[in-house]
């Protein structure tokens, strides 16, 4: 039976589970989301989620009743136990730890980057305030479309200070999202994928960003096309990976016993320096009851309201980093040996 999920089109987490189910192999049945029918009662008898988030899957509990549920990680790890072949997640259980992390920084800091570059600089607030509401209402007139565009724009614009972009932070994460299409870019040349021939759980993360950053708003459009045409034809590539042949034994994930390649090494080194340091002050922030977390990331002044999902994020990190052997924890630490990862996980 198909997987049933409400979606959008602007949305990078419904992105990386579309391209996730079509590399997968899963069938699925996305309904796009009606930004005017969201607090309405008008889902067609679908269950609400706790938090409404897209994607939002429609899938069985333990008695077979439907339930809506969101958050993508848990979802596709959930669809590597429920669906056989082709998984996302690397074999040997420290670049799985790696695959891990890199997701987490796609869904969590990158996407600083998309929702700055979409609501901040007013070419991209004027075309996403004009497409997002025809998504779910192609015919639908200007007259009507109107206030939607208004709605929809106010109330993302009003949220901008939840991802911190702001005035302070904007250097830090536009600098950061570019040093990462640096450090991306450079690892293209060696392997079309995070971790070898096969993409991961991690790819199809950054993936869900890039849809928005490359793809569709204009400013981080126009960095991603000049810039890094390497990556650009990488997103689009990643949206139907339908017909990739790939080696069910797990020898096409790249083979740690050699080494690491420089490249994924300096994208882990980023996850030492900037993202899990950010982490780390957002739950300082969230557990001491703060109210603004006001520190210094990646050598700038930084501000933005403290986020408790993210200090969760931390918290899953530490538990996957703790549920490693010890002989992979050493293997961890002498293959990131000089990134400063280590120090930073401990
Ligand atoms: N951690 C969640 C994040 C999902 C999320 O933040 N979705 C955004 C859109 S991309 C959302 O639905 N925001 C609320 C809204 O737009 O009303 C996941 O991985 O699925």
């Amino acid at each position: 039976m198909a997987v049933q999920l409400m979606g959008a089109p602007g949305s990078p987490y419904t992105r990386k589970m579309l391209a996730l189910m079509r590399y997968r192999r899963i069938p699925y049945h996305v309904r796009w989301q009606n930004p005017g029918l969201q607090n309405s009662d008008k889902t067609d008898g679908l269950p609400k989620p706790k938090v409404a988030l897209l994607p939002t899957y429609y899938l069985p509990d333990d008695t077979g009743e439907i339930q809506a549920v969101t958050d993508s990680s848990p979802i596709l790890r959930r669809f590597e136990t429920e669906f056989e072949g082709r998984s996302v997640i690397p074999h040997d259980p420290v670049l799985a730890f790696f695959d891990w992390l890199l997701e987490d920084y796609g869904d969590e800091w990158l996407t600083k980057a998309m929702f700055h570059y979409r609501w901040h600089y007013q070419p991209d607030i004027a075309k996403a305030g004009s497409i997002l509401p025809r998504w779910s209402n192609v015919t639908g007139s200007d007259e009507e479309i109107g206030p939607l565009s208004k709605y929809i724009s106010e109330r993302q614009i009003s949220r901008l200070s939840y991802v911190g972009s702001n005035e302070v932070t904007k250097q830090t994460i536009e600098g950061s999202f570019k040093r990462f299409l640096t450090m991306l870019n450079a690892h293209f040349q060696t392997s079309p994928y995070l971790f070898g021939t096969r993409p991961s759980s991690a790819d199809f993360a950054i993936y869900g960003q890039l849809t928005q950053l490359a793809l569709f708003d204009p400013t981080s459009s126009a960095i991603v096309t000049q810039d890094f045409p390497r990556i650009y034809a990488w997103t689009e590539v990643m949206e139907d990976l339908s017909g990739l042949d790939i080696a069910e034994d797990g020898s096409d994930w790249i083979n740690a016993s050699a080494g690491l390649p420089d490249t994924l090494l300096a994208l882990l080194g980023e996850m030492a320096t900037l993202y899990i340091p950010y982490l780390k002050l957002n739950a300082e922030a969230v557990m001491s009851g703060a109210e603004l977390v006001d520190a210094e990331v990646d050598g700038r002044p930084y501000q933005q309201n403290p986020f408790p999902y993210q200090a969760r994020c931390l918290q899953w990190i530490g538990a996957q980093y703790g549920a490693l052997s010890s002989d992979d924890k050493t293997r961890l630490a002498e293959l990131t040996h000089g990134t400063g990862l280590t120090e930073a996980l401990s």
